[in-house]
């Protein structure tokens, strides 16, 4: 397969290359196969009155029961934010009835990503239960991890962050925490998710925006092992998303989460060019139509030595196909 992609790539590099010295491709042409190319698409939502439409959000939750979570009367946006109302629905073990799961699709994950979100959590009339919301990187319904702001029915229904995670619709706790806060102190926090490439751990981090601004959780750092899903979504690919469970609570009015935005920092393959999270065609055409340009910054100067050239072609050709 491998060999055949090879094959069709430098006829294609041929073709194009032939084209362009003999001036038989139009420039407007060449311009609109630029456009459609793209550019860098930054995986970063701040929610100004709805998705945006560039990044490719999905409702869908493999093996969760609706497929589609979407349910239209319980999700809104303002200005910049998105406001989800809970309702009943888990991913716990096999209940895997969630509703109301956004989420984007990732590549692999590479270098020293993050993850980041700021959610703000309401209780509101619901009974005592460990309602919460927060970031959640699946491959299913029964394979992910979960980092939250999460009420505590144990503790007065005070605030604290946590994590969790499932493998085969195994739940376990994350074993990870923090400090322990009234809810009249402020129900809003951001939370981040961080990977060492250098010593293969990963760290997890809250503020609670009491001006003490990131705080380490206890139980972290931790070897990216310990969680087998997020081990899979990192190196493997798969969803990251925002969700918010009643863990079994009930009354009304509902709890609201409101999500102010969602960020995946990740570093790209070189090859990558256009950062779509694969190396292919595209790739390829944008370095044919840089070809010769000497400039700084260029994302088609894959080897970063200021010039697209027959390096930078041969860099995503040894790479096509690579993710
Ligand atoms: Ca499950
Ligand atoms: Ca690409
Ligand atoms: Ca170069």
């Amino acid at each position: 397969m491998w060999g055949y992609e090879m094959g069709v790539c430098k006829a294609l590099t041929r073709f194009l290359c032939k084209l362009l010295r003999n001036k038989v491709l139009p420039t407007s042409v060449a311009l609109s196969l630029v456009s459609a190319v793209g550019v860098a698409q930054p995986q970063f939502d701040d929610f100004l009155g709805g998705f945006d439409s560039r990044l490719g959000w999905s409702w869908l939750v493999p093996r969760n029961n609706p497929l589609n979570t979407f349910d239209s009367t319980r999700v809104s946006f303002l200005s910049d934010a998105l406001r989800i109302t809970a309702q009943t629905g888990t991913l716990y073990q096999n209940f895997n009835s969630i509703r109301n799961l956004p989420s984007l699709s990732v590549p692999a994950l590479r270098g020293a990503w993050s993850i980041e979100t700021r959610v703000r959590l309401q209780r509101n009339g619901l009974s005592r239960a460990y309602l919460q919301a927060g970031l959640v990187l699946l491959r299913d319904a029964d394979n992910y991890f979960n980092l939250h702001l999460v009420y505590l029915p144990e503790q007065n229904n005070w605030l604290s962050v946590s994590g969790g995670h499932e493998q085969n619709g195994v739940y376990q706790w994350a074993g990870l925490n923090g400090i322990v806060w009234n809810p009249s102190e402020g129900d809003t926090v951001r939370l981040m998710i961080r990977y060492e490439p250098d010593t293969g751990r990963v760290r997890f981090f809250y503020d609670r925006e009491d001006g003490a601004y990131w705080r380490e959780m206890s139980g972290s750092p931790r070897p990216l092992s310990d969680f087998p899903s997020l081990q899979a979504v990192a190196q493997q690919g798969g969803q990251i998303g925002l969700y918010v469970d009643t863990a079994g609570g009930v009354g009304s009015p509902a709890p609201v989460a409101t999500f102010d935005y969602l960020q995946i920092l990740n570093d790209c393959h070189p090859a990558d060019v256009n950062q779509d999270g694969a190396v292919d065609d595209t790739d390829l055409l944008q370095v044919l139509f840089s070809f010769g340009v000497q400039r700084c910054n260029q994302p088609a100067d894959v080897n970063r030595d200021g010039r697209a050239d027959d390096t930078d072609l041969l860099q995503v050709l040894f790479a096509f196909g690579q993710r």
